[in-house]
């Protein structure tokens, strides 16, 4: 019984890993509602990249709030990626153009862009993502690579419709579930997956740097059997 149960949430969950990056830039759009964790999940994985000894470069994108780019500004000094910044309220097109231009400039590796997820000016914020990923497509080929939609999975079955709008305006290639410690909802791994369809390539599971882990279907299942959820959540 054991067995088969396993077996059957391995296959709910299993899914490709993320693409490993066939060219030069790799661009990855990072998106979410506010306080999901999305600046956060972009240091965590600048720092993973910068590990493996490639050069990263993080676009502050999001300009609606100047916190947002002090934050990406502490992470990138604590990760060595170069930032590219405006001034707070800046066109989010604008500096994702400059983005583009420096990573192609300075033959970087892995470029992670940070946006805005305010929620109350939803119909504005798709046009403004779909905007910023015309520019980025129009000057690196083939970009974004990858959009990352970041879900907080403290927030349950909200996090669920929040990520269906997004899955309409943008080309989700991937799920990052954060805060999925110290929360006994590793259920909600499954809803997710199967009713959004995506992928789950990241869980984030605290605030430190190194606290964000590749999703591995059977690793979590594994865990989640042989431990309390909230357990669970922490050694997937
Ligand atoms: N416990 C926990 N906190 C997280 C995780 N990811 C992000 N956070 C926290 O959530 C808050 C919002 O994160 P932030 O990256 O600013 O969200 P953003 O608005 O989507 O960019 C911050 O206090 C982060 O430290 C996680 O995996 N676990
Ligand atoms: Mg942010």
């Amino acid at each position: 019984m054991r067995r088969a149960l396993r077996e059957e949430m391995v296959a709910m969950l299993d899914a490709p890993p993320p693409p490993a990056p066939t060219g030069r830039p790799w661009v990855i759009l990072v998106t979410g509602v506010n306080g999901v964790g999305k600046t956060t999940t972009i240091g965590k994985l600048g720092a993973r990249q910068a590990e493996a000894g490639r050069r990263v470069l993080f676009v502050a994108a999001d300009t609606f709030r100047a916190a947002a780019v002090e934050q990406l500004a502490v992470w990138s000094e604590r990760t060595g990626a170069v930032l590219v910044r405006q001034a707070p309220g800046a066109d989010p097109s604008a500096v994702a153009f400059d983005g583009m231009k420096a990573a192609l400039a300075r033959e970087i590796d892995i470029v992670l862009v940070d946006t805005a997820g305010r929620l109350h000016t939803r119909t504005n914020l798709m046009a403004e993502l779909a905007k910023v990923r015309r520019i980025i497509g129009r000057e690196v080929a083939g970009a974004p690579h990858e959009t990352l939609l970041v879900l907080d999975a403290t927030t349950g079955q909200n996090a669920i419709a929040q990520a269906r709008s997004f899955l309409e305006a943008a080309e989700v290639t991937g799920i990052v579930l954060t805060k999925l410690d110290g929360t006994a909802r590793g259920g909600i791994v499954f809803a997710v997956r199967h009713e959004l369809g995506i992928p789950i390539h990241f869980v984030g599971v605290g605030e430190a740097v190194d606290d964000l882990r590749p999703f591995v279907a059977s690793e979590f299942v594994d865990a989640l059997l042989s431990a309390e959820p909230a357990e669970a959540a922490r050694v997937a």
